[in-house]
Formats: structure tokens, sequence, C-alpha cells
């Protein structure tokens, strides 16, 4: 269903402005006739109930992005699932509730492709959720943000609250984790082509099997889709948002290594996981609403590891 949402002098919160979808949305905004609330971590503990519900009294924004969440890569994910599963749970429950209390007018919940079963027919549409078994390197994740879907629908059926949820596949961009333990996999090969390549070496390392496919989309084109929902969907059904590009990580590292100028062999580490074998989303409802993205592969990766250099390097 086509709702139409103006944020046109609207006080829009962003929760998580300093991750990598936040800071992209607030960048977004600012081409928005707007004003945007952020608040630190110093202002608001997300997790923190009664600080979140203050928070909303005092400022009552009209519309909410929420994008703060605990994300990390396949080993994070792995190694930390009670903080995956706790802080998510809490963070998506408190800003829900409170916008709700608040009278917030539009809210959007950002979610995740691994919501979806590890074997799910691909390419996923929103209809495969909660049809089979999660992969179980990030089923505690998913299971926060499937609550997220949910508490969004619930509110929208009992209490007939606009909100909405935003499903992105695997993003990547400036601004995003490059820790080597915890980041996902593009900032991961970027940092470890670069490395590489300053240090001399003769190989670089890549996890799993280099089999597994990925479909990636960069963030500002994320950011650009959020906004476009915000403006033009009010239903209960989550949306994907994805870029139709698939790309092995063998591929996707051969394609990192031609960016950066590594010019060594690619080696596989099977000691690592793989996770889910292939995570492709159907985008098709976002394409029927009139978004499309616009950065190639390629190019974001390119722009990606300029930012890596400024910051990093
Ligand atoms: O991006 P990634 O960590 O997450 O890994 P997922 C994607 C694939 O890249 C896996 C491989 O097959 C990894 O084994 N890979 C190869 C590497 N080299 C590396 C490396 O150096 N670092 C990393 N991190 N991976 C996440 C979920 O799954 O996707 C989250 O755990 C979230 O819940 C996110 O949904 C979008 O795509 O496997």
């Amino acid at each position: 269903m086509k709702g139409e949402f103006s944020l046109e002098t609207k006080r829009v919160f962003v929760a998580g402005h300093r991750g990598m979808v936040g800071s992209a949305i607030v960048r977004r905004l600012a081409s928005e006739n707007c004003e945007i609330l952020t608040a630190g971590r110093d202002v608001m503990d997300l997790k923190d109930q009664a600080a979140v519900r203050a928070w909303f009294a005092a400022e009552k924004p009209d519309a909410v992005f929420l994008a703060a969440a605990k994300v990390g890569g396949i080993l994070a994910n792995d190694t930390y699932p009670a903080d995956f599963l706790y802080d998510n749970l809490m963070i998506e429950a408190n800003i829900i509730e409170a916008a709700y209390r608040t009278g917030v007018e539009k809210l959007m919940f950002l979610g995740s492709s691994c919501i979806y079963p590890r074997m799910a027919p691909q390419p996923m549409r929103e209809d495969a959720l909660l049809t089979g078994p999660l992969e179980p390197t990030n089923e505690w994740y998913a299971i926060a943000k499937i609550a997220g879907i949910k508490l969004c629908e619930a509110y929208r059926k009992q209490h007939g609250s606009d909100f909405i949820s935003g499903m992105p596949t695997n993003l990547y961009g400036p601004g995003d984790n490059f820790d080597l333990q915890s980041s996902h996999v593009l900032p991961a090969l970027i940092r470890k082509a670069h490395a590489a390549k300053v240090a001399g070496d003769s190989t670089v390392q890549v996890w799993g099997t280099g089999s597994p496919l990925r479909e990636f989309l960069h963030v500002d084109d994320c950011a650009d889709a959020c906004v476009f929902l915000m403006k033009n969907y009010s239903d209960a059904g989550h949306v994907n948002i994805g870029s139709g590009q698939e790309i092995s990580i063998l591929e996707l590292t051969r394609l990192v290594c031609e960016i950066v100028g590594f010019e060594g062999e690619i080696v596989t580490d099977p000691s690592k996981p793989d996770g889910t074998p292939r995570k492709l989303m159907d985008s098709g409802k976002l394409l029927g609403l009139g978004w499309k993205p616009a950065i190639e592969l390629r190019d974001g990766i390119a722009t990606t590891y300029r930012s890596f250099l400024a910051e990093y390097a």
C-alpha cells in the first residue's frame, strides 16, 4: 500500500546516528527540509527504558529512523550471542514503545537479510519470513530483528501506529567498522588487501571457502531507500532493500584486491565459518514502489577504500 508522509518541517530522530547506516541517513536527510534530532550515548543509553522514555517525552520527535543496533560480522555474531540478542531487543523495544507513547507519527525500523531461513528459496521474498530454521551463526541477531518487525506490526494492529520495517541486504560504505575481529567481510577485505600491499606480502587470507554468495548495497543507497519508504510506504509487511548485485566471496576478494592494487595470491581459510551459502533478496516490492539503487559495487568499493585511507591509513 502507498502512503504519503511528508518530512517537511518535521522533527526527525535518527537513532544510531554514529553508526554506518544512521550517519548515512543523517547525510541523506540534509537535503530534506526537516529538523534532524540525534542523541549520543552520553545523553541517552538506548538500552535504558526510563532514559528513552524521558528523552522522547522531552524532545517529542514527529518521525523516527530506528538505525541503532548492536551489529557485527559473522565471527562477532557467533561469539557474542547474548549481546546481539539482548542489546537489540532492548533498543528496539524501548524506542518503539516510547514512540507510541509520545505519539510519533511515523517510525521506520531497520532489520537485516539474516531474518530469513538459512535455506530460503533465492532470491528471498518478504513472505519467506518464519518458514524455516535460521542460519546458526547469526540466529540471535536474526531473532532480535524478527522481534523488531513484529513489534512494528503489533503496534500497527493494536494501536494503529504507522510503524514500518525495512530489511537491508549486506551493507558497506564510509563509516564502516574496519576491525578485523568484529567487521563484516567487505571492510575486512579492504583492510587486509591494503595491509598486504603496504607490507609487500605475497598472500591475503579470506575466511571460509570463498564460495558463499552475498549481495551488497552501498549504505548511501540504503539511506535513500529508507527516506523513500518513510515518505511512500505505510503498511504492515516489511520491505526488502537490496541491490540485486550478487557475488561470491572469492570474486569479491579479487575485485577488492584489484581496486586496492594488491597483486598477490588469495588464500582461503576453511577453518573459519562460511555462514549461510547464499543470501540474495528479492527487492521487487521496493522496486515496484518506484525506488532503485544508484551505486555500482565497483564504484562503491573504490570510494569506501578512499574513505578508509583518509581515516585509518
Ligand atoms: O560479512 P560477514 O561477516 O557476514 O561474512 P554474513 C560474509 C562472508 O564472508 C562469510 C566471509 O562467508 C565469511 O566467512 N569472509 C571472508 C569474511 N573473509 C572474511 C573476513 O575477513 N571477515 C569477515 N567478517 N568475513 C552477517 C551476519 O552474516 O551479515 C549478521 O552475521 C548480519 O547477522 C550481516 O546479518 C549483514 O553475511 O555471513
